[in-house]
This record gives structure tokens, sequence and C-alpha cells, in this order.
């Protein structure tokens, strides 16, 4: 795998680099927008680092024509050597198969350069998607997502711009969830993406607007501060609040709350990497019977840590998604990324830190706005 990074001025430009120096097989990896460092870089235009790869064995437009060159007289010589050296026959099938894959190496490599130099009925094709396709790669949507996107835009025969064909694909795509939140509800997630700022935001709401008798629990007793910090906001809104130390506690933390309409159960961190950690905390959910898990994670993710994360919860069997920080970003593929990776629907998304406004549910025209970049988060 030949994996290298391009800085450039703009996506069409990294593209046209990227297909020149590793040809049509390259992938995009991932793309960010940086500055210069330093103070000047503050001022500067900002670019796009846009990073490639391309399997070893597909070489790189550059050696590709030296390569074509060196197939082609590989081939002529195998012609030769066939021709005089016709004793051996198991030796000619072999060169004779050589020479029949190299030809077929040689025809694929003058394909792709013709396609890449003088363009072909696919790239036409392609060309008329090319900027719904830049747009998305700008919003950080996935590769893959992106592919899925652009197929279901090309099947639609509406006479409407290809950007809200793709936003109705998008709403197509996601699901929303309009769970009231009752019962027992759990937030799980990694380290520090807001679960326990989101249990106070969630536990204001119900409360103060909601009027519903609220109880908190926090089963983090990990972390130095953390039973401290959500006693905090519990005390501030009057709501009372169990700590739960072993396994054996929470049943009875439960109990002891059961005269609420909720129960909102903050818990520790947990890196996604840690399947002993994961587990443990499966354990001690499965004890109660749970009405709603959430993963908090913030749209800050990385698309690879994204699947990571997703694939590690998965065992907790969580039933929504609530994704935190959107206020620190200003590209939001990364929703539709953790959406659909995960495949289940978006409660709530957290805007700021101020408790309890800064969570709202939303819907899926909103969400698909913010992926394709027509709307700014708050
Ligand atoms: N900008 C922004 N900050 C947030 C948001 N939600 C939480 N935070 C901040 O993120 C930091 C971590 O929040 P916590 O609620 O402690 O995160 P956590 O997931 O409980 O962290 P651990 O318990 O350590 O795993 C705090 O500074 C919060 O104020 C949000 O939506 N936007
Ligand atoms: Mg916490």
């Amino acid at each position: 795998m030949v994996i290298k990074k391009y800085l450039a001025n703009s996506m069409n430009e990294a593209m046209m680099r990227i297909r020149r120096e590793l040809g049509s097989e390259a992938v995009i990896i991932s793309q960010r927008k940086v500055r210069k460092k330093g103070i000047r870089g503050f001022f500067s235009k900002s670019m796009i680092e846009v990073t490639a790869a391309v399997e070893s064995n597909v070489n790189t437009s550059k050696s590709k024509t030296v390569d074509t060159f060196e197939v082609f007289k590989r081939a002529l010589n195998g012609r030769n050597e066939l021709s005089v050296n016709d004793e051996n026959i198991q030796n000619k099938e072999s060169k004779e198969e050589k020479l029949f894959r190299e030809v077929h190496e040689l025809k694929s490599m003058i394909n792709n350069i013709a396609v890449n130099q003088y363009g072909s009925q696919n790239k036409e094709n392609d060309d008329a998607y090319s900027e719904l396709r830049n747009i998305l790669m700008q919003n950080d949507i996935s590769e893959v997502f992106i592919d899925e996107i652009i197929d279901k835009v090309k099947k639609m025969d509406e006479e409407i711009d290809d950007v809200s064909k793709a936003k109705s694909v998008i709403e197509d795509m996601i699901q929303i969830s309009d769970d009231d939140l009752n019962g027992i509800v759990v937030l799980v997630g990694p380290t520090g993406v807001g679960k326990t700022t989101t249990v106070a935001k969630l536990a204001g709401k119900l409360s103060l607007i909601e009027k519903k008798k609220v109880g908190l629990i926090t089963i983090d007793t990990y972390r130095i501060g953390a039973v401290e910090q959500l006693k905090t906001y519990a005390n501030i809104m009057n709501i009372p609040f169990r700590v739960v130390f072993t396994i054996n506690d929470i049943e009875n933390a439960v109990k002891e709350l059961e005269d609420c309409d909720v129960i909102i159960i903050d818990t520790t961190g947990r890196s996604s990497k840690n399947k002993m950690q994961i587990s443990e905390l499966r354990a001690f959910l499965g004890r109660l019977n749970i009405d709603n898990i959430n993963l908090v994670i913030s749209c800050t993710t990385k698309n690879k840590d994204i699947d990571i994360i997703v694939d590690g919860y998965d065992v907790l069997n969580y039933n929504n998604i609530i994704i935190t920080k959107l206020d620190e970003t200003s590209t939001y593929g990364s929703i539709l990324n953790i959406l659909l990776k995960a495949d289940k629907p978006l409660s709530y998304i957290a805007t700021g830190q101020n408790v309890p406004d800064d969570i709202i549910k939303t819907d899926k025209k909103y969400i698909s706005e913010l992926v394709l970049g027509v709307e700014e988060s708050c």
C-alpha cells in the first residue's frame, strides 16, 4: 500500500494530482482543512490536506509509463525466447502463460492511461457528479457513504438539482428517534464526549420543562471528581442523586428512586478498544431492566475512530445515539458516518457546554442540511 498526503488549494486540484500520480485506483483515506503553522498561518487561506492510498501492486502513473515499456519489452523478449526455445514444453507453456498475462496487463494499463488522459463514457458519467462528490467530500462524509449517496442520486429522475437529490437521499438513509425518555435511561460512550454534561442537560429539560420526576445515578466512581460533577448539577436542580460503587449496589439505588418517572444513569467513559472495560459495563447494566441505552459520541470524532467506537459498543445493544459538540466543528459529515455505521436512530444533538440549554431533538431535514453544509449548527 502506498499512502501519500497532498496539500492543495482545492479538492479538485488534489484529485487531479492524486489521479496523475497514484492513478485511477487510488482511494481517498481522509481529507481535512489545514492552515499554515504559526501566527501567520492564522491569516492565511486554508488549504486541503488529502491523504490517498493505492495498493502497492498498482503502480503510480510515473512508474506506469516506465513499466508499460518494461512489460512491452519483456513481452517481446518472451516471444523471441519462445520461438528459439521449444525443447522444454513445460517451460514454453509457462512462458506463454506469462506472455499472455503480461499482454493482458499491458492492455489494461493502456486502457487506464487512455481513461485518465482522454476520458471515457464512465468518466463523463462521473464528471456529471463530480461537483456533488466534492461537496460530500468537503463535508467529511466517508468514501463508502459518498458512493452510496451518488448511486442513489443517479437513480432519481426528479427534476431537481443534485444537492437537493442528495438531501432527500440522506433523509431516507438516516433514522431519528422519537422516544420519550421514561424509566431507566443510560448514557454510555468514550471518555470526554460529554456524557455527564448530557445527563445534566437531559435531567434539566425533563424536570424543568417536562415537569417529570427525575432521579440521577452515577456508576462513575473511577474518575476523580466525576461524582462531584453530577452531584453539583443534582443539587442545583434539586434532583435525587445516588452513587453506585459496586455492581451489587445498582439494583438498590434504582429501587430507592422507584418513584421517579425517569432515572438517568451516568457511566464511566470507556475506551472502545478495551473490551474488558466494556464487558464490565455490560455486567452492570445487565442487572437492570433498562428502557433506553444511548451511545454518546462527539461529532469531532475521526472517521476511523467512529468505526472502532461503534463496533466496540455494539455488545451493549444500545438503542439510540446522542451526538455532542456540534459547536466544535464546521463540517458535519461525521454525523452521517456515525448514524449509518451504527444503523441506529439519533435521539439528541448537543451544541455547547451550557446546561440545560445546549441540547435539542432534531429532524431528518435539519441533519441532512447540516451534513451537506447547507445549514450551520448554532
Ligand atoms: N463544546 C462542547 N463541549 C461539550 C459539549 N458537551 C460536553 N462538553 C464539554 O466536554 C467536556 C467533557 O464533558 P463531560 O460531560 O465531563 O464528558 P464525559 O463523557 O462525562 O467524560 P468522562 O466521564 O471523563 O468520560 C466538558 O468540558 C464539557 O463541558 C458540547 O456539546 N459542546
Ligand atoms: Mg463523565
